[in-house]
């Protein structure tokens, strides 16, 4: 039976959550990353990786918006 878990990064803006994800989930290179810095996330980024018998599904999150993400939009903490 597949295994459903889910993994959120949030934080303040600026902080590194996005360059997380692409170095540990999507395999690009820190040093890349730090010379060509990404844009700033807006709203929700999610993707679903399946390892074997897991499929984990990662959000990162716009630090911009975390007024929102602890009020408005909590839903997000909700495992479906
Ligand atoms: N020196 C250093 N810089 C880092 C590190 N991780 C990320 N950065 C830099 O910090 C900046 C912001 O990184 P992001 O991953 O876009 O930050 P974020 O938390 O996703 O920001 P938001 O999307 O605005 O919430 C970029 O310029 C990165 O290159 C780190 O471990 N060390
Ligand atoms: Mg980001």
């Amino acid at each position: 039976m597949v295994e459903t878990k889910k993994v959120l990064f949030i934080g303040p803006s600026g902080t590194g959550k996005s360059t997380i994800k692409n170095v540990f989930f999507e395999m690009v290179c820190p040093l890349k990353l730090l010379k060509n810095t990404l844009d700033p996330t807006r709203g929700i980024n999610s993707s679903i990786y399946s390892f074997f018998e897991l499929d984990l599904g990662v959000f990162d999150l716009a630090g911009q918006e975390n007024e929102d993400w602890f009020s408005k939009d909590s839903d997000i903490f909700i495992i479906r």
